[in-house]
Order: structure tokens, then sequence, then C-alpha cells
């Protein structure tokens, strides 16, 4: 029997959150087309008869500009260290980069077995698969190799049985039954969120946190109510629209998913705020449940 941690590190938009849920089979994290969609770690525990892994997906490594961002960062970096394998995400769709650079010499330093995950193997040709997987191979000794594609690989058993062989020997560290061990509410409010980033562009969904007011199950229903808050006034008016209507789309999309997740009807109701720069304000990011304290870069 084994049992461990891998951590799933990555610049933004690698596809992490996307492989965390295929590993787990159940989406614990969400996912968008936009960078920097995971605010903080998540756990997601995969049970075999033989082993059991903990997952933790990790917000994307990038260059910080808001106090939130750095917390971001401060908190992937320090999942790696304290775990037993990392897998090192990248999208093999888009040329190496600086940001690729920063990201390999922090997990480098981690001073751990990495595996490579090539990702988005789906939108290259094998020829390009083969010569960014070279060219990754001469700029670290990886421990494995793994070209996939996360959103479309339906079996991901090599790099399960694969992972196995690189954790110690341990019982189960969690009741088999757990996938994830994050709060209900906090899984609810991410769900809300996904829907804003899909729904809104440019700054606006960065400047976008969900924090929810009240909860109450009643009969065979479930009644939410959620606030989202942004930054600025004008942003505010994006967020609700003409009418009510982008809140209105937000919240049916986001209802759709709620109620697959809670198994029973939802009733959302949605209320959009300005909480003014509160991606520089600790208290406020550590209210909404993103990143962690004790980063003195911003
Ligand atoms: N074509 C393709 N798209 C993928 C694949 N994996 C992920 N994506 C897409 O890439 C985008 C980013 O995926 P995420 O899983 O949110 O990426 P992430 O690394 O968690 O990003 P951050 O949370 O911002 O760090 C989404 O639009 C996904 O649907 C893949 O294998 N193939
Ligand atoms: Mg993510």
């Amino acid at each position: 029997m084994r049992s461990g941690f891998v951590a799933l590190a990555g610049r933004p938009n690698a596809g992490k959150s996307t492989l965390i849920n295929a590993l787990v089979k159940e989406k614990i994290a969400i996912v968008s087309a936009k960078p920097q969609t995971t605010r903080s770690e998540i756990r997601g525990i995969r049970t075999d008869e033989d082993s059991q892994i903990i997952f933790t997906d990790t917000p994307g490594i990038h260059k910080a500009k808001y106090r939130l961002e750095a917390r971001m960062n401060k908190q992937a970096t320090d999942v790696i260290q304290g775990v037993d394998l990392i897998y090192l995400v990248v999208d093999g769709s888009v040329p190496f980069g600086k940001g690729d650079e920063y990201v390999l010499n922090v997990v480098k330093n981690a001073g751990l077995p990495v595996f490579l995950i090539l990702n988005k193997v789906d939108r290259m040709d094998e020829k390009k698969v083969i010569r960014s997987l070279q060219s990754w191979q001469q700029r670290f000794d990886f421990a494995e190799y793994f070209p996939l594609s996360a959103k479309f690989d339906r079996k991901l058993d090599d790099l399960i049985e694969t992972t196995k062989k690189y954790l110690p020997e341990g019982e189960y560290l969690y009741p088999p039954e757990i996938i994830s061990d994050g709060a209900e509410n906090f899984r609810i409010a991410e769900l809300i969120r996904e829907k804003v980033l899909e729904c809104t562009q440019e700054e606006v969904p960065h400047a976008a946190a969900v924090k929810i007011d009240n909860k109450e199950f009643r009969k065979n229903a479930c009644y939410i109510q959620a606030t989202i808050l942004v930054e600025k006034k004008s942003q505010k008016g994006i967020m609700i629209g003409k009418q009510g209507s982008m809140l209105k789309r937000i919240g049916s999309l986001a209802r759709e998913d709620l109620e697959k997740l809670l198994d029973r009807k939802v009733f959302l109701e949605l209320f959009v705020r300005v909480e003014d720069e509160w991606r520089s304000r600790d208290a406020r990011i550590t209210e909404y449940g993103y990143g962690i304290a004790g980063s003195e870069d911003y």
C-alpha cells in the first residue's frame, strides 16, 4: 500500500485544474480559458485499492501585480515544498518563455522528483510533441515525461501507476470516500466565480471575488445568497448588465452546476457590491479564501 502527496504546479492556464479534476474524476477545481483562475490550493484525493494519492492543485505562478497575486504565488511555492512528487504542468501548444523558465527554477529548487506533464497535445502534431519533449529534457532531468491531454484523455492509468512508484509505503491518510477536503461554501463560491470568468472580459473577471452570504437547506432545495465583489463602480455596472442581463446569465449558469454539486434544486440570489481595492487588502483576501498570508512581496 502506498500513499503520498503530489503537487500540480505550472504557469497560469497550463491546465492544472483540468488535470486534477480528471485525476480524481470529479470537478473539484474550477477551470477557465482566462489565466489566474485558481487562487488557492485545492486538494483532490484519489483512492484506489492499493494506494491513496493526495493531489494539490495550485495557483499558476506568474509575475505578481497585486497583493492577491503575490499571495497566490506564495501559496503555490509553499505547497511544492511539502510533497513527495511534483507535476510540472506545461501547455505544449505555446512556445517556451520567460514564465516557464521562472516556474522551472521554482520547481528545481524544491529538490524533489518532478514529472514533466506536457499538456494539450490534442493541439499538437506528433513531431511537435517529440521536439517539445526533447527541449524540456535538455532543461532539466525530469523523473518522467507524460505528453497528454488533460481535457480529452479519458484514461490516465499510466500516469497514476507511475506516480505510485514515487510515493512512500503508507496507509490511507483520508477516509476512502473523500474526494475533496474543500469546504462546501468555498466550492459554491468558486463555481459562481467560474461563471463570472466565463461571462466577463478583460480586467473584470480578475477584479471579482465571490462570497456566500447565506445558505439554507429547506425541504428538498437549497437557498443560496451570494455577493460578487468588484473593485470599481464601472465593474459593478458590467457585472449587472443591461437590465440585470449579465447577472441573470451568471446566475443561471451557476445554478445548473450547483444543482449537480448539491444534488437538489437550488435557488440562487446574486448581489454585486464594490469593495475598494480588495485585491490589495490582506483582510479581504483572507476573508474570501484566496492565497495565504505571509508573503512580504506586496
Ligand atoms: N485543448 C486543450 N485545452 C485544455 C487542456 N487542458 C486544459 N485546457 C484548457 O486550458 C484552459 C486553462 O485550463 P485550467 O485547467 O483552468 O488551467 P490552470 O493551469 O488551472 O490555470 P490557472 O488556474 O489560471 O493557473 C481552459 O480553457 C481549459 O479548458 C487540454 O488538454 N487541451
Ligand atoms: Mg487552475
